[in-house]
């Protein structure tokens, strides 16, 4: 009997790992922590081991954040009976790797978006999952937001019409300092790209799931305000975007206007999302995030998506007792053990991913075959 089977009989809680405990592992932790309390009805977890490469740095981290053990070798952790779930959020370079080796050992994968670096580790990443007797998921987070979820099934009850146009943006400051040191985030072999994959990942998420279709072409620039900026060992290049535009088309015709950057100065994390259809139109900010606009052809009103009948809210507080950031990620964590419990696919899945990896792709391609400029 594997490990996945004992745990899912119910002899024992499932043991989960988590590869990474800086800011992401750090958001995951919480919700690993948090599942069982608010969502008492899936499968019970143990938070059994946290990874990362530091010792010293990944034990306090463990201690902090609730974790019986840490770890410095994921691969060892990997094979080990009392893991069932194997929670990835290290740079995106490893995902793949981490990946195939969790799903070929029968464990249950979450990993952090963007699928991988590449389409063609997003592949393989599909085709691993699709024969794996462990679930897979990917964690766009945002799925999560009741205000997101709720704006879902508003466009598919038909409630604002025939979706035409989508005006979408996601923007954050933390570079726009040229000061700012390097890191990771910065370094294409490690990130795969910039603000295109870091935050254009979340914003094409969205648009497959708001729409309940995908984005079929793609026009696309890139640009890189500061090319280079201070490592550890002195000024490095930047080889990744810092800022990215797109306007893309999905199967049916709706067309998308798409913003990311990492130097829109004043911006924290404003992912904003504007749906405009035949009958109506919605509207959301993620610094709002417990705030819905909905237009029903009376002029946009603002709707605070609380009330325990809005998605997910059961689970939380009263009425306007709002949620934040950090609560998507139980809600993930939730979702995914459901899953398992039921024995159905988790959604998102890698192909999703895989699906958004491939818009991000082509960005990029039209990007460097840059289209014909008309001088003015
Ligand atoms: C980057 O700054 C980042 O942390 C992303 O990696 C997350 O996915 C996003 O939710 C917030 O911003």
């Amino acid at each position: 009997m594997s490990s996945t089977d004992h745990a899912t009989d119910g002899t024992r809680p499932l043991g989960v790992a988590v590869i990474g405990y800086s800011f992401m592992g750090k958001a995951h932790s919480n919700a690993w922590r948090n599942v069982g309390a608010f969502y008492p009805d899936v499968p019970p977890v143990r938070q059994q081991v946290l990874v990362g490469r530091d010792p010293a740095a990944v034990k306090t981290a463990a201690e902090r954040y609730g974790w019986a053990e840490s770890a410095t070798d994921w691969a060892e952790v990997i094979g080990r009976d009392d893991i069932d779930i194997v929670d990835i959020c290290t740079p995106g370079h490893l995902h793949a790797d981490i990946a195939l080796a969790a799903l070929a050992a029968g464990k249950h994968v979450l990993v952090e978006k963007p699928l991988a670096n590449t389409v063609a580790e997003s592949e393989a990443m599909v085709a691993a999952a699709a024969s794996a007797t462990g679930r897979s998921m990917i964690g766009f987070n945002y799925r999560r937001v009741p205000a997101l979820a709720l704006a879902r099934q508003l466009i598919a009850d038909g409630r604002i019409g025939q979706v035409r146009q989508v005006r979408a943006a996601y923007l954050q400051d933390w570079l726009s300092d040229e000061t700012a040191p390097m890191t990771w985030r910065l370094r294409r072999d490690e990130a795969g790209s910039g603000a295109l994959g870091d935050l254009g990942s979340h914003v094409i998420d969205q648009l497959h799931s708001l729409l309940g279709e995908r984005v079929v072409t793609a026009r696309g620039r890139l640009q890189t305000f500061v090319p280079e900026r201070d490592g550890s060992e002195g000024r490095e290049q930047v080889t990744v975007d810092d800022a990215a535009w797109a306007t893309l088309e999905t199967a049916s015709g709706v067309v998308a206007s798409v913003e990311v950057s990492r130097m829109a100065t004043g911006r924290k994390n404003g992912l904003s999302l504007e749906v405009y259809g035949s009958e109506g139109a919605l509207s959301f900010d993620l610094e709002r995030l417990n705030e819905l606009g909905v237009d029903d052809g009376t002029g946009m009103r603002r709707v605070l998506v609380t009330e325990e009948s809005h998605p997910y809210l059961a689970a939380w507080w009263p009425p306007g007792h709002t949620l934040g950031w950090d609560h998507t990620f139980t809600s993930q964590a939730a979702d995914l053990l459901t899953a398992i419990a039921n024995d159905v696919a988790p959604a998102p899945s890698f192909e999703d991913g895989l699906a958004v990896q491939r818009v991000l792709s082509a960005i990029e391609a039209s990007d460097a075959r840059s289209g014909t400029c008309v001088d003015v």
